[in-house]
């Protein structure tokens, strides 16, 4: 036998020995865990593997379940639950608890253990080792470095934004979106559901706004809307996944689809055409119409019934055929209505110009592409909102619209706010663009509004991989965020995603692997 043959057998033969020398710290995880301690050798998974649980926590078995398929598809072997000599076991621990969504992921060359003081926290715990299984699926048979990982999230708003009114998005497409959000830890799903293109959740006093108000999208394809048990069934899918639903319905602008297909909305009674093109700010609800408000108040109950999350969005963006005195009316009623129905109100920085309750949460979005605090209109809006208490979600559009195009030549997305490349999507901290009260700021959202996005293709490819930056933005220390190590870690994340199907833009500023 010649000597590389010798070697190569041997080579083998180690590589797969819980003394394979491993190192946990090296494992390309995003967001990048606050405190990770290598032990130097492997846990190596094997045909018959066993994960325990509290059988009476209900949240724990659904946990359990849902890895279980996690774990089958990557390792092809079968986990089993709820056996009493378990390798795996997760395990509710509130005794040292520094945050609901701490959690400690235990790797020994015979067991793992994670712990947390909640289900959400031990949830966080197991997409960390699901993200270590997903990037370890090299190695046959596949190893775990062993190590303690502990760590928890910086913002606990970590949040992502679909527009589905520009285009419309299957229920089975947004729950796609969501397991790829919950491999990344984000917890709020925001969802835009009315636009002038269209009006996309049934509201059953008022069916018109999806009968004829959904029926169509950008382009003049046919559009969608969800039904009210279709919205229902992706909070219960998007709470599975430890993410809370948040509803949009913007007003007073941005309501064509609902002025089209109820005149009485009108203040010349008329229905406005449906459309299909992507200019912004033409159409305003109008505050003299009694019915006005009716509609407000049917549309923000029925939606308040179904959503058990704490905010409901209102829009208030754009609103150029709005006058200044009906719109500080239109969001100071529109939000005592949101109260009303048991909610915390929250909208686009714009409506800190009206009356807000405290702790209302305004989405910062800038209107420049200038990305420092000298930023006139959008920095001046936000500081309005902070003096009345308000809290901040960031979402600065020329840094974190992933509509926007990452090169000059991408053929998807929009520019008014700047191109938007891997980098400069990464390289921020929301508390620079603030000078003050940095600590009203909760998190951060990554918008992706829909002009150009057709398709679920089309619609992954301007999120990813953007959106795996701003996860750890909203996750780890900011000292631990360096562009350098990120785009190394970003690297390996391409064929998980491949290995996914998921479409993502393949930037040359990444040496892929
Ligand atoms: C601005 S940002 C909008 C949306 C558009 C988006 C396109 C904001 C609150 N409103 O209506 O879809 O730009 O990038």
């Amino acid at each position: 036998m010649t000597d590389f043959r010798i070697l190569l057998i041997i080579i083998i033969l180690t590589s797969c020995s819980p003394k394979t020398k491993t190192n946990l710290d090296l494992v390309p995880l995003i967001p990048i865990p606050n405190n990770t301690t290598s032990g130097g050798t492997s846990f190596v998974v094997k045909e018959k593997t066993k994960l325990s649980f509290d059988k009476s926590n209900k949240d724990l078995k659904v946990i359990s379940q849902n890895f279980r398929e996690v774990w089958n598809s990557v390792t092809s072997y079968e986990l089993s639950l709820d056996q009493a000599r378990s390798e795996i076991l997760i395990e509710i621990d509130s005794s040292k608890v520094t945050d609901e969504e701490a959690y400690t992921l235990d790797i020994k060359t015979k067991n793992i253990k994670i712990t947390g003081a909640s289900s959400k926290a031990i949830f966080r715990g197991i997409k960390t080792l699901e993200q270590i299984l997903r990037l370890q699926t090299l190695d046959t048979p596949l190893i775990i470095p062993t190590g303690i990982i502990s760590d928890k999230p910086k913002f606990n708003y970590r949040g992502a934004m679909l527009d589905v009114a520009r285009h419309f998005f299957s229920v089975d497409e947004v729950k796609k979106y969501i397991d790829l959000m919950a491999l990344y830890k984000f917890n709020f799903l925001h969802l835009h559901l009315s636009d002038d293109q269209g009006w996309r959740i049934e509201i059953k006093s008022w069916p018109n706004l999806t009968e004829y108000g959904g029926s169509t999208e950008v382009g003049g394809k046919d559009g969608g809307f969800y039904t009210q048990s279709q919205y229902t069934e992706i909070i219960q899918y998007a709470a599975e996944n430890y993410i809370t639903i948040i509803p949009e319905i913007d007003i007073p602008g941005h309501t064509n689809a609902a002025l089209a297909s109820y005149p009485e909305l009108n203040c010349n009674g008329k229905a406005t055409d449906l459309y299909t093109g992507i200019n912004v700010g033409f159409s305003s609800l109008c505050l003299e119409r009694g019915e006005t408000f009716k509609f407000l108040d049917d549309v923000i109950r029925e939606i308040s019934l179904l959503t058990p999350g704490p905010y409901f969005h209102i829009g208030g963006d754009e609103t150029d055929s709005t006058s200044e005195q009906d719109y500080l009316v239109f969001i100071k009623s529109t939000l005592e209505i949101v109260k009303k129905y048991g909610k915390t109100g929250m909208g686009w920085a714009d409506i800190s110009k009206a009356q807000i309750p405290e702790s209302t949460l305004i989405q910062y979005w800038s209107r420049t592409d200038k990305d420092s605090i000298r930023n006139e209109n959008g920095i001046q809006e936000v500081l309005m909102g902070i003096d009345k208490r308000a809290n901040l979600v960031m979402s600065p559009a020329n840094l974190s619209y992933m509509d926007m195009k990452y090169n000059d030549s991408t053929k998807l997305g929009l520019t008014w706010a700047g191109i938007i490349n891997i980098k400069k999507a990464y390289d921020w901290l929301p508390e620079n663009l603030i000078p003050r009260n940095k600590n009203q700021i909760l998190g951060i959202e990554a918008p992706l509004w829909t002009e150009t996005a057709e398709n679920f293709e089309e619609l992954t490819f301007l999120a990813f991989p953007r959106i795996i930056g701003y996860s750890e933005i909203g996750w780890s220390q900011s000292s631990q965020r360096k562009w350098i190590d990120y785009k190394e870690r970003l690297a390996h994340h391409g064929k998980l995603l491949k290995n996914l199907s998921i479409v993502f833009y393949e930037s040359p500023m990444i040496d892929w692997k």
